[in-house]
């Protein structure tokens, strides 16, 4: 099935609001927080068409809920997900015993020689659910599915943050702290 066409937006605007806010012409605060109004008149710039009612069905659809508007709806960001350095005042959150990490095969032998880097993202992602995680992997490749033994990581003083769409955020998991497992 192709992509529809609010599919294709909301790529774009998670392209804009995670990495690339120069694409649509844009600035985004410390915080990752765009101008509503600026962020339509930039995407419609670049021969997309999209208006405010467009925006907020795409905000309240999205799957993964990747984004939130401001209480008085003049701005917007992305919950997570950012490569550029923003702060999206995160929740610091004890972890569970558990986490999962979903990636494929062929970066399994660096992750084995370096452990989990957040690569090109402010964060290695993680989720509480091994299909979520699998799901993740895929997207690479062959899946690869990681157990995080984020309770320990706790314990020995890693911090953990939950973002306001569900996923599981920390900077790097070493390799004593993660298992591959079979799914
Ligand atoms: C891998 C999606 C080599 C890592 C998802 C991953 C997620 C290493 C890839 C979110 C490595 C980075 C993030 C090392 C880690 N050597 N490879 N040392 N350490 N890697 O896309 O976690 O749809 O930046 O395993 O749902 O795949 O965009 O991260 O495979 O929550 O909202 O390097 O993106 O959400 O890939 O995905 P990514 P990710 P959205």
């Amino acid at each position: 099935m192709g992509k529809s066409k609010s599919d294709k937006l909301s790529i774009f605007l998670s392209l804009v609001l995670r990495h690339h806010p120069e694409a649509a012409n844009l600035k985004l605060d410390e915080h990752g927080w765009a101008n509503v109004d600026k962020l339509l008149v930039g995407i419609n710039n670049t021969g997309r068409k999209i208006d405010r009612t467009i925006l907020e069905e795409i905000v309240a659809t999205d799957k993964k809920q990747r984004y939130s508007f401001n209480s008085d709806r003049t701005l917007i960001r992305a919950n997570q997900g950012h490569s550029i350095s923003v702060d999206v005042e995160l929740l610091e959150q004890k972890p569970p015993e558990f986490l999962y990490h979903g990636t494929a095969s062929r970066f399994m032998e660096s992750i084995r020689k370096k452990g989990l880097k957040s690569m090109s993202r402010l964060y290695v992602h993680l989720s509480k659910d091994i299909e979520v995680a699998r799901e993740v992997g895929k997207r690479h490749g062959n899946p690869v599915v990681l157990k995080i033994h984020s309770g320990k990581m706790d314990r020995d003083g890693y911090k953990f943050y939950f973002s306001k769409n569900g996923v599981w955020l920390t900077k790097k998991v070493d390799m004593k702290y993660f298992e591959e497992i079979n799914v």
